[in-house]
């Protein structure tokens, strides 16, 4: 029995049920993944009693001497892991690393050019929703209707009329490679910041797996926990020139105290993603998105784009006559985690959508493969093909839970 649990048994019952849903089950949520032991251990640790405002060498507490050597260890392995000249690790998450450069380089009202959230953006790239959208004057960019992956042309067209201060590339629910140069000259051509947020890609980029943003866009913000595999936060990077900017931007501009424990699982992260074996891992990745979607497809189901080269897949559900809910439903109760997505030119609702993303991160984290990728893309079109058919999904499920606890989440 943990010690947790003669403490505090309803919430030690919660987490030991939660844990049996992660053996028992798939993660396909493709902004998810499973940290390793060593992360994890880090992020629980008693780094989380400290105070550290401020930076490594210049903190508002005393007491920080190995708060300092953490921080810079997790700023110097993630320099080095993208070849970064700065690095700031406390942002709490994306949206937060997003929100620095924002404050640090654009007034109020300013523009902010970024992609639609419907066609893959993210809310915090300027939805109405978000402070974002209500702070800054927002303008769009969408993927071209036909070939549904980004126009680079119509891009430049937008920039070149609404003259942005930050142009914003990178998505949550894009499945092709972005050209991170191509935005950096747009942006350059009408004197604008380029930021690329390839929170979901990150462990790509730092691999070689997908181009890197970094040393390319004037600023990359990421978050840790996606295909970084790190604990849940954010990072961000940029040259050495406007690193003091940033830094004032998250400290004092908008946090306050950093997560310590979790800038100290960011270290371990960044160690581990250094590791060659972090190469193979991101590159099987892509290799299991590859033959999910070959299944899928053969099956008879749209892929938006028509492919993937990253992490994820979107499908399109329009000529099943389902909804993204009733799709995210039903495998569910298989056991099967996706989430409901919005594709292009969708005309549903967030909460219902038209669309499923699908990705590989945390199955390729328990050491799945091609094989297994198959076997799971044909449980998924099998149900979505006959979602009323209860004895079916019963099947599946419980296929599902077989094939999911011969990979345990932590089989050391
Ligand atoms: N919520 C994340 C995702 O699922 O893509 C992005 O913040």
């Amino acid at each position: 029995m943990s010690y947790l649990a003669t403490t505090d048994h309803e919430i030690a019952d919660i987490i030991e049920k939660e844990r049996q849903r992660q053996v028992t089950g798939l993660e396909l949520i493709a902004s998810e993944n499973l940290v390793s032991r060593a992360v994890l251990e880090a992020m629980g640790s008693i780094m989380t009693n400290k105070y550290a405002e401020g930076y490594p060498g210049k903190r508002y507490y005393g007491g920080c001497e190995f708060h300092d050597m953490a921080e810079n260890l997790a700023r110097d392995r993630l320099k080095e892991l993208f070849g970064a000249g700065h690095a700031n690790v406390q942002p709490h998450s994306g949206t937060q690393a997003n929100m620095a450069v924002y404050f640090g380089f654009m007034k109020l009202g300013e523009t902010l050019m970024s992609m639609k959230l419907t066609q893959g953006g993210h809310l915090s790239h300027g939805s109405p929703v978000s402070f974002t959208g209500q702070f800054y004057r927002v303008v769009q960019y969408g993927v071209d209707p036909e070939s549904e992956t980004i126009d680079y042309g119509v891009v430049e067209e937008i920039a070149r009329k609404e003259k942005p201060k930050i142009l914003v590339c990178g998505a949550s629910a894009y499945p092709r490679t972005i050209d991170f140069a191509a935005f950096q000259e747009i942006a350059d051509g009408v004197d604008a910041y380029c930021m690329a947020d390839i929170a979901h890609i990150a462990g790509l980029c730092a691999t070689g797996v997908h181009p890197t943003s970094v040393g390319v866009t004037d600023f990359t913000t990421t978050t840790t926990h996606k295909t970084l595999r790190g604990p849940r936060g954010g990072a961000i990077m940029c040259d050495e020139d406007h690193g003091q900017a940033i830094d004032k931007a998250v400290f004092p501009g908008m946090q306050g105290g950093p997560l310590m424990h979790t800038i100290t699982a960011k270290a371990v992260c960044f160690k581990e993603a250094l590791r060659p074996s972090f190469a193979d891992y991101s590159r099987q990745i892509v290799k299991n998105a590859r033959a999910m979607a070959e299944t899928l497809e053969e099956a008879g189901l749209r892929l938006v784009s028509g492919g993937t080269d990253n992490h994820l897949i979107l499908l399109d559900l329009t000529s099943l006559s389902i909804t993204g809910l009733e799709a995210e439903t039903v495998l569910g109760k298989a056991h099967i985690t996706v989430n409901k997505n919005t594709i292009p030119n969708e005309n549903r609702s967030p909460f219902v959508t038209s669309g499923l993303r699908i990705g590989t991160p945390a199955v390729t984290s328990r050491g799945m493969k091609e094989a297994e990728m198959r076997q799971i893309g044909r449980w998924i079109a099998m149900i979505l093909n006959d979602i009323s058919n209860e004895a079916l999904v019963r099947k599946v499920g419980a296929e599902v839970t077989a094939m999911a606890s011969t990979y345990p989440l932590y089989p050391e």
